[in-house]
């Protein structure tokens, strides 16, 4: 493909409703959409990271300069040939997962829209629908939290993820617990223990939980192999698997039972598909994550999570769980046995609409 130019679009996107993870709360959401313009096709991928270096060290505005310093000028009027093509060609580049992401997303849709292929069939997911729950963020206290779920539960999510910090752990669990007990549940701490404070945790063993999400810090694999031996429920790494090397350092040390594949995280959706092969035959179940994508994400996302070894139910909700106002034409829905239908049309499967992107767009640039 021969790249011949390159939009990046900076959105502030308002949220339905603020979302609240142990390092903050937010009402609207930050994002690039990167448009690359090859021999008669446009590609759309989005970069995920946030305005605030609060999930990731990367932020909107460190994506935007690599991408317009270092990527994009190692891409424009090269012809590259695949997604592995572009992670040799930005190698030299350390680091900076979220922004090399967002880029091959866009080569991904080039290239099924140029065979023809959706991105399931391109990456060989046999699965045509997928099962999806929903991230519920920290609420103002453990009854508003319960209502939160019910409202969720009420429209057909299956399973359910809920926020935890120091002090709102054990409380807002058991509350969700007893409000409904056979509710496929787990939690997320997002790195807010340490593996002392975590130690405090070890009720959530009674709560029948699927797992528990990075309770500790996105550094400390081993740390997460000490604690993993201390309970019963299995943990899940997010934060801490930044490539498929880290994804084998946590099997190799036992450091999780689960992972949460995010291909963002990790440089793009081939290290996503590498970590996928890799627990696959480690017998270590994934899912796929989510970071509050618009439906461009989404797609990507729904496409990963099609593949056999996504066995448990991604973050990945209908497209009105997180905006009033997408940016394509198409909208994703719930169906009534909790899953997503995966986009079947070549590429993506999506159609972006330029004027949504003008109206949540905060710069532009073409390159
Ligand atoms: O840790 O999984 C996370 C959103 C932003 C950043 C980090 C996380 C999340 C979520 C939301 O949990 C999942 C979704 O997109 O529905
Ligand atoms: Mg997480």
């Amino acid at each position: 493909m021969k790249i011949e130019k390159i939009t990046l679009h900076h959105l502030r996107m308002p949220l339905v409703a603020h979302f609240e993870t142990s390092f903050g709360r937010i009402f609207e959401r930050d994002c690039i959409l990167v448009e690359i313009q090859s021999e008669g096709l446009t590609g759309w991928g989005e970069c995920v990271a946030d305005r605030d270096p609060g999930y990731s060290y990367e932020t909107s505005g460190t994506a935007w300069h690599i991408l317009m310093d270092f990527i994009a000028p190692l891409l424009l009027k090269q012809n590259v040939a695949d997604a592995a093509d572009f992670q040799r060609r930005v190698a030299a580049i350390r680091g900076h997962h979220l922004a090399k992401a967002g880029v091959e997303m866009a080569l991904w849709d080039i290239l099924g829209q140029r065979q023809g292929q959706s991105l399931r069939q391109l990456f060989g997911g046999e699965k045509t629908r997928v099962e999806v729950g929903v991230s519920v963020g920290l609420q103002d206290s453990p009854i508003i939290l319960v209502n939160a779920v019910e409202k969720y539960l009420a429209q057909g999510y299956g399973r359910v993820k809920i926020k935890i910090k120091p002090g709102r752990d054990l409380t807002d669990t058991a509350a969700v617990r007893r409000a409904f007990p056979t509710l496929k549940l787990q939690v997320d701490a997002n790195s807010a223990f340490t593996l002392e404070t975590a130690k405090t945790l070890l009720p959530l063993d009674e709560f029948n939980l699927l797992l528990i999400e990075q309770p500790l810090f996105e550094d400390d694999i081993w740390d997460h192999a000490r604690l993993q031996k201390l309970f019963k429920t299995p943990i899940c790494l997010d934060e801490s698997i930044i490539s498929p090397r880290h994804a084998r350092y946590a099997l190799e040390m036992r450091a999780c039972g689960i992972i949460n594949v995010k291909p963002a995280r990790c440089g793009g959706l081939s290290q996503g598909l590498e970590i996928h092969d890799l627990c696959q035959q480690a017998k270590i179940p994934v899912w796929c994550g989510g970071m509050l994508e618009t439906n461009i994400g989404r797609a990507s996302n729904l496409a990963l999570a099609s593949l056999a070894n996504f066995s448990l139910p991604g973050d990945i909700s209908a497209s009105a769980r997180y905006y009033l106002e997408d940016v394509t034409e198409e909208t994703f829905t719930l169906n009534a046995d909790s899953t997503i239908t995966v986009p079947s049309k070549p590429g993506l499967g999506i159609t972006v609409l330029p004027a949504q992107v003008e109206k949540f767009e905060m710069s532009k640039v073409i390159l």
